[in-house]
């Protein structure tokens, strides 16, 4: 065997633990939040009426809030789901539509507007990458009756 060729046979056999980790990038982005983080809707409260146009308030207990981008340990930004009946993947950047608004600036509080009837919101914690945690950081499902 010349010299050349055991170089490409070396070469194949160095690709093959690449191939592996490739599949698994999505959960090597993900991160870990630290066990006792909670989040929560200060307000409105569960079953409240609201007016049309109303404020909400988020809460976050054991971790910290930091703006999409920023790469910092436990440290993550705010995702309203808003009437959303089963969840998103879990294991990638959230979908960022009317349904799943990303507050991607740190925010912890927004108003919304919403058509009168019953709404449910729910929080859910992401990463810089907006990846939900490896351990979900999501609230309670609230369901407010807008007038
Ligand atoms: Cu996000």
């Amino acid at each position: 065997m010349t010299a050349y060729k055991s170089l490409i046979l070396a070469g194949a056999l160095a690709l093959a633990p690449f191939v592996n980790a490739a599949e698994d990038t999505s959960s090597q982005m993900m991160s870990e939040a630290p066990a006792d983080a909670k989040v929560y809707i200060i307000s409105p409260k569960d079953g409240d009426t609201v007016g049309k146009t109303f404020k909400v308030q988020f809460g976050l207990s054991g971790m910290g809030v930091a703006p999409a981008g920023v790469d910092k340990k436990n440290t993550g930004h705010h995702h309203l789901l808003i009437d959303v009946d089963s969840m998103p993947d879990m294991t990638k950047p959230l979908p960022s539509n009317e349904h799943v608004v990303h507050f991607g600036g740190g925010q912890t509080e927004t108003e919304l507007t919403l058509p009168p009837g019953k709404h449910t919101l729910q929080l859910v914690m992401g990463n810089y990458l907006h990846i939900p945690f490896k351990n979900p950081v999501v609230s309670k499902k609230i369901t407010v009756n807008v007038e």
